[in-house]
């Protein structure tokens, strides 16, 4: 068990507070996005980008780089965001999102920007893509690793398992899926709409190493990514229990705000909120 460096914790959320409160800006200017599901996200983007990842902004291209794919594509402007703070992009072409000719799409593209692997969107691809990935690199006996997020909705998409198949069957134990369990999708609830629990015990079923956490617990993330890989011979399937919308009060667990934009007051709001939290500072860090 990795020991708790309580000052590395203390910064890593102050930092996604301030992703946080920059991605909402850049949603409420745009006036589009998807800012429910990227705040369910950001904790576990800021870890990964922060503190797992061995990743060089200077050679995004380094071919012994960790790959990570976010398979949720519409949580495009957590992922902008963090690849900014993260020194990938400048931290003023966010200003840009989903403007004509701007290289910050709605969703991402990785002949755009620098540090994205692979151009998502159409949900249920990611994972089939990244065990592209996870095989090449045993084949090339290299020792990178490769990290997909996805979201729980996005489960629903048979690809995800044939891919889960595949994984087992080629034992790769260097193939890391995170599941976005914020048990909401587009409108409603994943329960409601088609149920996915037991959902640890199918992952397990499916031949994979399972560990569940609490997705915004940045002690607990750092202990769970410490462990990998969890047994040798074996894919790893971290399910990250998380809130849709988490940071800001009313926006939290509540399926409107899946792709609602702020009006003038909520954006004011929600500012606040995230100031509260210190959001303000995250930029000096
Ligand atoms: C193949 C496909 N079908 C539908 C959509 C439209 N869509 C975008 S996000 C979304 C809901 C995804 O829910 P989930 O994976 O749980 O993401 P999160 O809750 O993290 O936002 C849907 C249906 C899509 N992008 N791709
Ligand atoms: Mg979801």
């Amino acid at each position: 068990m990795r020991l708790v460096d309580t000052q590395h914790v203390e910064r890593l959320r102050t930092l996604a507070t301030a992703i946080r409160r920059r991605d909402l800006q850049m949603v409420y200017d745009a006036k589009l996005g998807h800012i429910g599901g990227d705040f369910s996200d950001i904790d576990i983007l800021v870890a990964l980008y922060f503190s797992v990842l061995r990743v060089d902004p200077n050679k995004p291209n380094n071919p012994d780089r960790d790959r990570f794919i976010l398979s949720k594509g519409h949580s495009a402007g957590a992922l902008y965001t963090t690849l900014a703070y993260r020194g990938f992009i400048p931290l003023d072409e966010l200003n840009t999102f989903a403007q004509p000719l701007s290289r910050l799409n709605g969703h991402p593209d990785r002949k755009k920007v620098p540090g994205v692997e692979t151009n998502t969107g159409p949900l249920g691809h990611g994972l089939p893509v990244a065990v592209g990935c996870a095989v090449a690199a045993k084949i090339d006996g290299a020792a990178w690793r490769t990290f997909v997020l996805t979201g729980d909705g996005e489960l629903q998409e048979g690809s995800n398992w044939e891919a889960a198949l595949s994984a087992a069957h080629y034992k790769l134990d260097n193939l890391t899926v995170i599941i976005d369990r914020n048990g909401l999708q587009q409108g409603d609830f994943t329960e409601r709409t088609m149920h996915l629990d037991p959902l640890a015990e199918k992952w397990r079923a499916f031949g994979w190493s399972v560990r569940e956490v609490n997705g915004h617990d940045y002690a607990a993330l750092l202990d769970v990514f410490d462990q990998l890989p969890f047994e040798w011979g074996r894919p790893n399937c971290i399910i990250a229990h998380t809130h849709k919308g988490q940071g800001v009060s009313f926006m939290r667990d509540r399926p409107a705000w899946h792709h609602r934009v702020p009006n003038a007051e909520e954006y004011a709001q929600a500012l606040q909120e995230l100031d509260a939290q210190g959001g303000e500072h995250g930029s000096a860090l």
